[in-house]
């Protein structure tokens, strides 16, 4: 497996189906590594642990992270397998942004961005990187989130170690549809 490949393998069994290797995950989603790998090597999915290493440390959005002593690893976000991630409570930029696709958009705007399959609902603090969450699944909008107003209304926001906000739901009311989005996306 290439490095993406191995990326795209981990975030499945780390984050949606860990019976795919035979694992399962601590109620914090952790895994202990020799564990993880042993598993991975007997399922036909060899990873050595310099890999694995390679991977966590040049992942860029940080997808995986090791415990402090670097015997476990799990993903840091995006599961639908039950997980408790400890995120802290923060208080977050006063605009927060969501990129998706332009056929979600009425139903968005009707009733607001709700978390789907996973656990929360992802914003960005950058256009930018909001613009590349929407562009996988097609021509991208990117939607401006009144976190401030949210905040102050009682909705509770965690941020993930790799900059992620997370929500439980954004109602219609704190949504705008971002003037500049139909700007092209600049690809590096
Ligand atoms: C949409 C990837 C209709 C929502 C990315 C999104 C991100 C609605 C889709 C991270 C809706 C859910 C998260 C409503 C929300 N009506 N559509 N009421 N409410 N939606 O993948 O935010 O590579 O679960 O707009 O890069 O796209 O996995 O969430 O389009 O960082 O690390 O329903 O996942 O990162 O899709 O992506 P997702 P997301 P990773």
């Amino acid at each position: 497996m290439n490095p993406i490949q191995t990326s795209k393998f981990l975030s499945l069994v780390l984050r949606h189906k860990p019976e795919e290797v035979g694992i399962t995950l601590d109620s914090a989603g952790w895994v202990d590594v020799n564990e993880l790998l042993r598993a991975c090597a007997a399922h036909g999915k060899t990873i050595s642990r310099e890999q694995l290493d390679d991977l966590v440390a040049s992942s860029d959005k940080q997808r995986f992270a090791f415990n402090e002593d670097r015997t476990r690893i799990r993903a840091n976000q995006g599961h639908s397998v039950q997980v408790e991630l400890d995120h802290k409570p923060a208080a977050p930029p006063d605009i927060l942004y969501h990129g998706t696709p332009q056929k979600f958009v009425e139903s968005i705007l009707g009733e607001g961005l709700k978390k789907m399959q996973r656990h929360h609902v992802h914003l960005s603090p950058a256009k930018e990187t909001a613009t590349k969450v929407g562009d996988r699944r097609g021509k991208p909008v990117i939607l401006r989130i009144d976190a401030e107003r949210m905040r102050a209304d009682g909705f509770t926001f965690y941020l993930t170690p790799n900059n992620v906000w997370l929500v439980d739901e954004v109602p219609a009311k704190y949504l705008t549809v971002d003037n500049n989005s139909d700007k092209p996306l600049r690809r590096a």
